[in-house]
């Protein structure tokens, strides 16, 4: 059963992970290097033990695919994954000029009045993305994240790769390959960087005209990020296979410090308390290319699960 490997991984560290600081001050138990398989022929990897939100998994990974990296897309579709990091930028630049916002996660989830006021600066800034331009291409622009690493990571000597498109071209022309791989870790912008990636490579294989699909991920906050990013892969994987004419295989997730966060163990522990119910599966309403595939043309058929869990993200 698919939802297995990702309850047995969670049940592992509460039972073999050791306390671990972190970046977050927020304290971890963690362990280091563990990989789950998912085979996407007999469902879609989603959490059935409880509810993730699909459309959000959706938008994210075609903005991904668009290598878009301005908000404004994901703002378009109801989507917030991305907006405190652009947000961060707005009111670190000379143009905010409202109360301050430093410090804003940390301090929105400790004092009411600053989460009000809070909430008010940033829709205005949500609204000012969505309605002026010249607004958006100032602020809502992320940099290099995964939608420029994957289509247009930039050449030393001027120019562009687009990895998207060269991988899907080799899978067609070499499917043999062992050369198959899209990296979004740049080793010269680490160290600038607000979020180096988490999800820092995979890599495509073809057997018996199946595609299967390895992520590396360096680092997963197993009850928060990872059900978002197993979900976030499936899909990837299908799309990549439909455009390839290839079915799909697996999705194996291969993680590096694998943690739960301290504030998280009442709800894994809930979570884990929970029986996982048959998965749902995965239907692309559509022939359009993988670039011009749109969220409504993808849906998830017969997925009822439970409610979701509430938990703190450490920041
Ligand atoms: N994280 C995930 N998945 C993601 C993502 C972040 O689990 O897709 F973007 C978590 C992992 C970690 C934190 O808890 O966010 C990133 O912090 P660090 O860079 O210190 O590893």
């Amino acid at each position: 059963h698919n939802e297995q490997q990702y309850l047995d991984l969670l049940q592992y560290v509460l039972n073999q992970g050791h306390k671990k600081s972190d970046r977050t001050g927020t304290g971890t138990i963690s362990t280091f290097a563990y990989q789950m398989r998912f085979n996407l022929q007999e469902s879609f990897p989603i959490l059935t033990t409880k509810k993730i939100p699909f459309g959000l998994i959706k938008s994210e990974l075609l903005w991904f695919l668009h290598g878009d990296t301005n908000i404004k897309y994901l703002l378009e579709h109801h989507n917030h994954i991305w907006d405190e990091w652009a947000f961060k930028n707005y009111i670190e630049s000379a143009d905010y000029t409202g109360p301050d916002m430093s410090d804003f996660g940390r301090r929105s989830l400790v004092d009411t009045d600053f989460a009000k006021e809070y909430k008010v600066q940033k829709d205005k800034f949500d609204q000012a993305i969505l309605t002026d331009t010249t607004f958006a291409q100032k602020f809502g622009n992320l940099g290099d994240v995964y939608g420029a690493q994957w289509r247009h990571w930039q050449k030393r000597d001027g120019g562009f790769i687009d990895q998207i498109a060269n991988v899907i071209d080799q899978i067609k022309k070499t499917p043999d390959s062992r050369r198959l791989i899209v990296s979004a870790w740049n080793p010269e912008d680490v160290p600038t960087m607000a979020l180096p990636p988490c999800h820092t490579l995979f890599q495509f294989y073809v057997n018996e005209n199946k595609l299967s699909c390895q992520l590396y991920q360096r680092s997963g906050d197993l009850f928060l990020g990872v059900p978002f990013n197993i979900a976030s892969y499936a899909l990837l994987t299908h799309l990549i296979a439909r455009e390839t004419g290839l079915e799909v295989g697996e999705f194996i997730h291969t993680l590096g410090d694998a943690h739960i966060y301290l504030n998280h163990l009442d709800q894994v522990k809930e979570q884990l308390s929970r029986k996982p119910t048959m998965g749902p599966q995965l239907e692309i309403k559509s022939d359009k290319s993988i670039f011009e595939i749109e969220a409504s043309d993808i849906i998830v058929n017969d997925y009822n699960p439970q409610p979701a869990i509430k938990a703190p993200v450490a920041v």
